[in-house]
């Protein structure tokens, strides 16, 4: 079950995806986080931020809405607590950076590659929930490969470049990444979507869209993978609506290297150590 993945050792190829499992504490109190491949964290900015204001999640048919709008504590509290806390596992780190412009990304980048701790970086360029920044950069191959590049300068940590769906073809951006040096793509953050509440007439969420993630995204996501995996040769991490080892197995067979497991933590929280056992039949 082992694999390497941009060298990054894991016992097994099912990690969990950012935004899902904050930073493990809550997690670890339920079982032991060293049963998984890798953790990928909540997303890192170089200031706090609180996010939006609520409601900022929803749920939908076979999936959810979210709005969380970048909220963490920001780079100084995750140097001088959260990744401490990490330090007592095993499992690799690997923290997700996402920021308003190049430098912010680059001031994260660079002090995360100073952390032995770190074992590796998920550029985040597919938030749809902030104004400024982030997913900007993801939708836009010019942009995306100056990006990449300023955080590989920056870093000698495995940069994962996290991908967004919100595009007209993804293996344009695909191709910028790679070509600005991605160790590894993973793919696909949420797809931005809308609900509406007909009694109100008001939308659900205080920001009127958010990103669809869930079992509702998952033939996207699958689809997106196979495109990808064709274009690129770096190694590709599928996410989208994983809930089972058979669906991870089926983003396997459409290119993935790896897998990770998000919205299905809120449904089980024992899902993806589920999905590794299950995956034991069809490795
Ligand atoms: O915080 C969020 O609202 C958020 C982020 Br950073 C992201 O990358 N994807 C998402 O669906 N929500």
């Amino acid at each position: 079950m082992g694999i390497e993945i941009a060298g990054i050792k894991m016992k097994n190829p099912v990690m969990v995806a950012s935004g899902t499992f904050g930073f493990g504490e809550e997690y670890s109190e339920l079982y032991d986080l060293n049963r998984l491949g890798a953790i990928v964290t909540k997303s890192v900015t170089l200031l706090p931020r609180e996010g939006n204001p609520p409601p900022r999640i929803v749920e939908t048919p076979a999936g959810m809405l979210n709005s969380i709008g970048l909220q963490n504590d920001g780079l100084k509290v995750f140097l001088e607590k959260h990744l401490p806390y990490l330090s007592k596992f095993t499992v690799p780190v690997i923290v997700n950076v996402a920021g308003e412009t190049l430098d912010e990304y680059v001031d994260v980048v660079k002090a995360l590659s100073k952390e032995n701790r770190v074992d590796g970086i998920e550029l985040n360029i597919s938030c749809p929930n902030v104004k400024k920044g982030c997913m900007a950069f993801g939708i836009d191959p010019k942009l995306t490969e100056e990006l990449v590049k300023a955080a590989k300068k920056a870093s000698k940590k495995p940069i994962i470049v996290k991908l967004s769906p919100n595009v007209t073809d993804i293996t344009v951006i695909a191709k910028a990444a790679e070509k600005a040096g991605a160790d590894a793509l993973s793919l696909i953050n949420t797809i931005m979507g809308m609900a509406i509440d007909i009694k109100t007439k008001k939308p659900k969420l205080a920001m009127i869209t958010g990103g669809l993630s869930g079992p509702a995204i998952k033939p996207i996501a699958v689809r997106m993978v196979w495109q990808v995996a064709q274009a690129v040769k770096v190694p590709v991490i599928g996410i989208g609506g994983i809930m089972t080892a058979e669906d991870a197995y089926e983003f396997m067979l459409a290119g993935a290297s790896a897998v990770q497991v998000g919205t299905a933590n809120f449904v089980d929280i024992e899902s993806p150590l589920k999905i590794i056992e299950g995956l034991k039949k069809y490795i």
